[in-house]
């Protein structure tokens, strides 16, 4: 996947450089930024909320620009691209930054710093409590991976209450999914959630059983993109194979992020929009959960 936003020649006056006089006088700033994310959801829908919105972008760009002073274009660069990474869509950026009058000393006609600077995959993490007080655990587990390092937290879902599907008779769960971009590799963050599991009494006697905290890992890359991780090993099976027809998974991540897509299955080619499949199953087993904020 390679579409990309290109957002050229923003312009503003800034007080970036090394010399006193670039400092207090000030100069024009250039800056060029390419956007790497998926369009193809935009493309179908004509939806704002499936793309980034580059006026946005360049407000962002000309605040840095304009805002306190760096000595080198080169941290003015990565502020710009830390900031524009910051979109929860954008896998890769590049970022230049031009100073056409800058103090060269000869005649020239522009010098530029070119950066490339990505993301990490994205993961998406399903969470499960049927057992114990099953709100502050999830929201310890929330808590223990905002903490993880390698992993970013980006969204939070709602929480629903669902009728247990599958295995022995069982109380009903509290269900929620997480977002977030990490530069774990895929063994290692289900390694991070079996931690986090047992910290939190998980025991695992009946599959499918009952259980204080499941911590199950979704999807890891974009499907479709060059960082989308599929596998079949039974250990990390990838995606989760049962997930595209669970509304307990599906409901609380669409309310996350409406335009999520997944692919049907390790050995599927089939990439849907996951409001589609929800739209497919039986949701009477799925309700409103308690509010985060009252646990
Ligand atoms: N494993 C393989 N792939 C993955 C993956 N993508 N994510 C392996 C996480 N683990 C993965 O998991 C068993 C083994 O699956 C692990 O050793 C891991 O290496 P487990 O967590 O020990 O056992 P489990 O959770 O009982 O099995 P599993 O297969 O994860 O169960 P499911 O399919 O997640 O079902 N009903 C409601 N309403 N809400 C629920 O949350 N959860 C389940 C568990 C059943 N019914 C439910 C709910
Ligand atoms: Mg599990």
């Amino acid at each position: 996947m390679s579409d990309q936003i290109v957002l050229k020649g923003v312009s503003a006056r800034g007080f970036h450089g090394v010399l006193e006089a670039e400092k207090r006088d000030g100069q024009p700033f250039v800056v060029d930024v390419h956007l790497t994310l998926d369009l193809s959801r935009a493309g179908r829908t004509d939806d704002l909320a499936a793309t980034v919105n580059y006026a946005e972008v360049a407000s962002a760009v000309v605040a840095r620009i304009t805002g306190p002073s760096f000595d080198l274009i080169e941290r003015l660069a990565e502020v710009i691209a830390d900031d524009v990474l910051g979109y929860p869509l954008v896998d890769a950026v590049e970022v230049v930054v031009h100073k056409p009058e800058a103090p060269v000393g000869h005649p020239f006609t522009d010098v530029e710093v070119r950066i490339r600077r990505s993301n990490g995959p994205r993961a998406v993490i399903a969470l499960g409590s049927n057992l114990g007080d099953r709100g502050r655990t999830l929201s310890l587990a929330v808590d223990a991976l905002r903490a993880l390092p390698g992993f970013t937290l980006t969204s939070v879902s709602p929480i629903v209450e669902t009728d247990p599907v599958g295995g022995p008779e069982q109380p009903p769960y509290l269900n929620a999914v997480v977002l977030g971009r990490t530069t774990l590799d895929p063994a290692e963050l289900l390694e991070a959630l079996h931690r986090i599991e047992a910290a939190h009494g998980r025991t695992r006697e009946v599959r499918w059983g009952a259980r204080t905290l499941d911590l199950d890992l979704i999807q890891f890359g974009a499907p479709g993109s060059g960082q989308e991780v599929v596998s079949d090993d039974e250990r990390l099976t990838l995606p989760h194979p049962r997930a595209a027809e669970r509304a307990f998974v599906l409901l609380p991540w669409v309310r996350a992020e409406p335009e999520a897509r997944v692919r049907v299955g390790p050995g599927e080619n089939d990439i849907r929009p996951i409001a589609e499949l929800l739209d497919r199953l039986d949701r009477s087993g799925v309700r409103p959960g308690p509010e985060w904020g009252q646990l």
